[in-house]
């Protein structure tokens, strides 16, 4: 049965439309609010001015994603009803019905290594910076107090539960890497800039690697280790205009 689930699961744009799961008739993106991947996609939305609702899925149970196969976030649900999983998918779906602005997934080697690159590396690096004490974490999950759709018991749960499951992710992501947490992170935005060529990953304008890239590091503004952002040389000035572009 389990077996059948992950099998069915898969990400990309799926077949069976889910025009019920739209709110207000806008495009429709489920999401946690610190989930760095969403982050990617709430940046391509508002770089190309593309109006959308948002459900905030509760983290511990995720509750409102009970009829999706797809268990994680972000799922996006456009105004058909098409639903796309997986966030690197999505940002090629939105490109590919918004302008087609970058070259699609298999036609730049470069930007799918630095997609991928946000993925398995980046991701992983800031959630064992972010993570890196129970504290830091009960910190990164304060905003469940403030999410209107979650009731009393679900947001003191996700505070403080949420704080000793995302500790322990933070302590399995950190063994993956050679170097301490915030070295490892140092060492990979270092790694990161050289794929910037000039102002993006995408030369004059920002490609499917800048929203990608970009919204794993927007999700850690204001947490433990985004001095290292702010502090990079090369980084801080690609993430100014990335700011500036996406207006998130
Ligand atoms: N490869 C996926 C990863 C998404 C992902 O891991 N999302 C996390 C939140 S940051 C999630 O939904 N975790 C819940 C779970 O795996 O049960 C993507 O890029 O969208």
């Amino acid at each position: 049965m389990g077996k059948d689930l992950e099998i069915k699961a898969v990400s990309g744009v799926q077949e069976t439309l889910v025009p019920e799961r739209l709110v207000g008739g806008l495009p429709t993106m489920y999401c946690f609010e610190t989930c760095p991947f969403c982050f990617k996609v709430k940046a391509l939305l508002g770089s190309r001015g593309i109006e959308y609702s948002k459900v905030e899925v509760d983290p511990t149970f995720k509750t409102q994603l009970k009829w999706s196969e797809w268990a994680k976030v972000p799922i996006f649900v456009d105004k058909d009803g098409t639903q796309v999983n997986d966030s690197n998918h999505i940002l090629h779906y939105i490109d590919n019905k918004n302008g087609n602005l970058f070259p699609k997934a298999g036609e730049d080697q470069d930007q799918d290594h630095w997609m991928d690159f946000s993925n398995n590396v980046l991701g992983k690096s800031i959630v064992a910076v972010i993570y890196s004490t129970y504290w830091t974490s009960v910190g990164a999950l304060d905003y469940v107090t403030r999410v209107d759709n979650f009731s009393r018991a679900s947001r003191l749960i996700n505070k403080w539960m949420g704080a000793i499951i995302m500790r322990m992710v933070g302590k399995s992501r950190a063994k993956m890497f050679d170097l301490p947490p915030r070295e490892n992170l140092q060492y990979q935005l270092d790694e990161m800039s050289k794929g910037i060529n000039g102002k993006f990953f995408g030369g004059l304008e920002p490609n499917g690697a800048d929203f990608a890239n970009y919204g794993i590091l927007r999700s850690m503004q204001g947490l433990n280790g985004f001095d290292l952002v702010e502090g990079h040389a090369v980084i801080s000035d690609w993430y100014g205009l990335m700011q500036h572009r996406s207006g998130v």
